[in-house]
C-alpha cells in the first residue's frame, strides 16, 4: 500500500497584491520549491498521485458558518479596495481574487487524502496545499488562512466514514487555535498543538494557547497545548514531548486516523519560528505516529517559510511516509530548561485526565503561571517590539541524503520454515574467518557445526546491515543468549559501534561489554529484576496480567524511546524467549517503533519454536503498520510505580528521560 500526493499548481495562483509585513512570507515559491524537490529527489515518483478537487459548500459548512462562506464567495469578483477592505476585518491574513478558489482546492485536496486514506487506496498521504487552515475559525479568515482544512478533514472522516476517534497532531509552530475552537467540547477529536507562546507575547497572543487550556465539557482533557516560552528550541525537545506527552496519550486514545498540521515553520532557519531542530526531526515525528491508527496517517501542509528549511523537512516528512528508515538524528543533549516547564505543565494540566499521565508531577510552583501575568501586564503593545530581521542567515548542513538498503528484511530460517512474502532468505556462504573465530569465542568444547553454522551467517547478516545492504532482519535460533552474545562481541569490535539491546523475556544478558558503553541493554521480564549494575544496563520489570498491555506500552514510549534516542545506536538487537507471554500487536508495535534508531538497522531474534510469530515480525520489520492495540486501560499502578522510580533513579544519566525542569521539579507524588 503506497503514500498519496496531492499537489495542483492552480494553488500557486494567487499572492499579496499590497504592502503587508505581516503577510510577506506567505508566498506562491513556497508550494513550488517543495513540489520541485519531491520531484528531483525522485520521491514524488514513489508516490501515488491524486488528483485535487474542490470542496464544495456542504463540506466547506462542516467547520464554517453560512455568512463567512458566502462573505468569502464574494472575493473573487472585489475590486483591490474591495479586497483591502474585506482583509482588514482579519488578522494576519491577505485575499485575492483567486484565493477563494484555492481554499477549495486546499480543503478538497485534504479530503481526498482522506478519501484514499479511508478507503485503503494507500496507507498515508501528504497534501501540499495553499492556502493553509489551521487559524482560520468558523466565521473567520486568520494567519494566512481561510478554511480550515484539517479540521473539515476531522468532521468529514467523522461524518462519511463513522471514525470514532481522530488525533490531529499539529507541528507547525503556531497555534492552530481554529483547530482547537472547532473540537474543544468534542472528545472525539483530540487536538495536540505545539506553538511558540513566549509567554503570550507572541502571535497570536492568545490565553487560550496556554498548558492549561485543555478543552471544555465532554472536550476535557482533549485539547493539548505546549507553550514553548523561549525561541531555538530543538531535536531533543521536540523529541521529549513525544516520548513524554503525545504518544503516551495517543496510544492511549487509540486513534482511528491521525492527521497532521504539518507546519515547516517549527524547523530551523524559518523566521517565524525561529526555532532550532533540524529538517530531519521530521522523519522521527512522522515515524513515530506510523503506528497509530493501522497508518493510517495524513499530513497536511501548513506554515513553513524558509523556503530551503520547507523543502528539505517536506522530503523528510514523505520520505518517511514511503517507508525509508529515518536518519539517525544528530546532537540529542537533552530538552533545555525551558522546554521541560513546559512538559512538566502540560503534563501535570492533564494528568487527571490521561492515566498514562496520573503519576506526573504535581504542578510547578505557580512560578510559570505569575510570570505569564506578570509579561502580560508589563508590556501591553503586544508583539510591537519585534526586533530588526537580523542580517545574517541561519545555517545549517544538507540532510544527508536517505539510500534504503536494497534488502529490506533478511531472515535465517529453518528449511521447514517458510520465508514470508517480500522478505529474503538469508544465507551465506560460509566464511572461515567467521567460523574460526566464533569457533575459539564459544563453542570451545562443542562440535556442534549446525549452531556454529547458524551463528556464522547471522553474523554475515550483521556485516551486511553494517554495509547497509541490508535493513534489518530476523533470526530463529537455537540459543537466544548464545546468538544475542556473538553480535554483541562481534559488534564491540567496530569502531564507533554501539549496540542497543532490547531484551524481552528471562535470558542471560551480555553483562561484562556493557560497562564500556558499547552495550545499552534494556530487559522486560516478569522476574523481580536484579539491581542494574550500571549506567548501561537496565532491567525493567513489569507484572503480568490484563493490564500488562498498557503497562508495557508506556515503558516502550517513555523509556525505551527516550533512551534509545539518546544512546543513538548503530544496531538495535531485539529478542525474545519463547515464554515472554507477549502478544502480536505490542510485539508489532515495539518492533515498529524501535526502527526509527539505527537507521532502522534492527536484528531480531527469536526462540526457535517461535515460528508462529515470524509473519508478524517480518510485517512490523517490512514497514507495514502494526495493528491498534484498542484504548489502552490503566496500567496496573505498580507498574506504573515502578516506571517512575526508573525513570527518576535515571534521569541524571539520560537527559531524555527528564520530564521536570531541575528547579521546578520537586514535589512528585507518593
Ligand atoms: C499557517 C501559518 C502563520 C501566520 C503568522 C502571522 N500561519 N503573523 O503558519
Ligand atoms: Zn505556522
Amino acid at each position: 500500500m503506497g503514500t498519496a500526493l496531492l499537489y495542483d499548481e492552480e494553488m500557486t495562483k494567487y499572492k499579496l497584491l499590497w504592502v503587508d509585513p505581516a503577510c510577506k512570507i506567505e508566498v506562491p515559491e513556497r508550494l513550488t520549491v517543495s513540489h520541485e524537490a519531491l520531484i528531483k529527489t525522485g520521491l514524488a515518483d514513489r508516490c501515488v498521485s491524486v488528483p485535487v478537487r474542490e470542496a464544495t459548500d456542504a463540506d466547506i459548512l462542516l467547520v464554517h458558518s453560512e455568512e463567512y462562506l458566502e462573505a468569502v464567495k464574494k472575493t473573487p469578483y472585489m475590486t483591490l479596495e474591495d479586497l483591502m477592505e474585506f482583509t482588514s476585518h482579519y488578522g494576519d491574513v491577505y485575499f485575492h481574487p483567486n484565493i477563494y478558489h484555492c481554499a477549495k482546492l486546499a480543503a478538497g485536496a485534504t479530503l481526498q487524502l482522506v478519501d484514499s486514506v479511508m478507503t485503503g487506496k494507500v496507507r498515508n498521504g501528504m497534501a501540499l496545499v495553499r492556502p493553509p487552515g489551521h487559524h482560520s475559525m468558523r466565521s473567520a479568515a486568520n494567519g494566512f488562512c481561510v478554511f480550515n482544512n484539517v479540521a473539515i478533514a476531522a468532521q468529514y472522516a467523522k461524518q462519511k466514514y463513522g471514525v470514532k476517534r481522530v488525533l490531529i497532531v499539529d507541528w507547525d509552530v503556531h497555534h492552530g487555535q481554529g483547530v482547537q475552537y472547532a473540537f474543544e467540547d468534542d472528545p472525539s477529536v483530540l487536538y495536540f498543538s505545539w506553538h511558540r507562546y513566549e509567554h503570550q507575547k507572541f502571535w497570536p497572543n492568545l490565553r487560550d494557547s496556554d498548558y492549561d487550556i485543555v478543552g471544555k465539557e465532554k472536550g476535557a482533557g482533549f485539547t493539548m497545548n505546549v507553550p514553548w516560552n523561549t525561541v531555538g528550541m530543538k531535536n531533543s525537545d521536540y523529541l521529549s514531548v513525544f516520548c513524554h506527552v503525545l504518544l503516551p496519550v495517543a496510544y492511549e486514545f487509540c486513534p482511528d486516523l491521525v492527521l497532521v498540521c504539518a507546519g515547516f515553520d517549527s524547523a530551523i532557519g524559518d523566521p517565524e519560528g525561529k526555532m532550532c531542530a533540524s529538517p530531519d526531526i521530521f522523519a522521527h515525528l512522522t515515524h513515530l505516529l506510523m503506528n497509530l491508527a493501522g497508518g493510517k496517517l495524513c499530513a497536511v501542509l501548513e506554515g513553513g517559510y524558509n523556503l530551503t528549511s520547507l523543502h528539505q523537512s517536506v522530503c523528510q516528512t514523505v520520505q518517511t511516509l514511503l517507508g525509508d528508515p529515518a536518519p539517525r538524528p544528530a546532537n540529542l543533549d537533552g530538552p533545555s530548561t525551558s522546554a521541560l516547564e513546559s512538559l512538566h505543565c502540560v503534563r501535570s494540566a492533564h494528568k487527571q485526565y490521561w492515566s498514562c499521565l496520573k503519576h506526573a508531577a504535581e504542578l510547578p510552583t505557580s512560578e510559570v503561571s505569575t510570570k505569564r501575568i506578570k509579561l502580560a501586564e508589563e508590556d501591553q503593545s503586544l508583539d510591537k517590539g519585534e526586533e530588526e530581521e537580523s542580517a545574517e542567515e541561519e545555517v545549517w548542513p544538507e540532510p544527508p541524503k536517505r539510500v534504503a538498503p536494497p534488502v529490506r528484511t533478511a531472515l535465517i530460517l529453518p528449511n521447514d520454515v517458510a520465508c514470508p512474502d517480500r522478505c529474503q532468505r538469508f544465507s551465506s556462504s560460509e566464511d572461515t574467518n567467521i567460523v574460526n573465530k566464533l569457533r575459539e569465542k564459544f563453542l570451545k568444547d562443542s562440535a556442534d557445526n549446525d549452531a556454529l553454522t547458524a551463528l556464522s551467517s547471522l553474523i554475515a547478516l550483521v556485516e551486511k546491515m553494517e554495509k547497509n545492504e541490508i535493513c534489518n532482519g530476523l533470526a530463529l535460533v537455537r540459543d537466544v543468549s548464545m546468538a544475542m552474545m556473538c553480535v554483541v562481541q562481534h559488534a564491540a569490535t567496530a569502531l564507533n559501534s554501539r549496540v542497543l539491546v532490547v531484551c524481552v523475556g528471562d535470558m542471560v544478558v551480555p553483562g561484562h561489554s556493557t560497562e564500556d558503553g558499547k552495550t545499552l541493554v534494556v530487559q522486560f521480564s516478569n522476574k523481580e529484576a536484579e539491581d542494574q549494575k550500571c549506567k548501561y544496563h537496565i532491567p525493567v520489570c513489569l507484572k503480568k496480567g490484563s493490564g500488562d498491555v498498557s503497562g508495557f506500552m508506556q515503558a516502550v514510549l517513555s523509556l525505551l524511546l527516550p533512551l534509545g534516542y539518546e544512546y543513538d545506536p548503530s544496531l538495535v538487537l531485539l529478542a525474545r524467549t519463547a515464554d515472554s507471554g507477549m502478544c502480536d500487536g505490542v510485539w508489532q508495535q515495539l518492533t515498529g517503533l524501535l526502527q526509527s534508531l539505527a537507521q532502522g538497522n534492527t536484528l531480531v531474534l527469536l526462540q526457535e519454536g517461535e515460528s508462529g510469530c515470524v509473519d508478524a515480525t517480518a510485517s512490523s520489520l517490512l514497514g507495514e503498520a502494526a495493528r491498534p492495540l484498542g484504548q489502552l486501560p490503566a496500567p496496573p499502578p505498580g507498574d506504573m510505580e515502578t516506571l517512575e522510580r526508573l525513570r527518576q533513579r535515571l534521569q541524571a544519566d539520560w537527559k531524555l528521560l527528564q520530564t521536570t525542569a531541575p528547579d521546578t521539579g520537586g514535589s512528585d507524588e507518593h
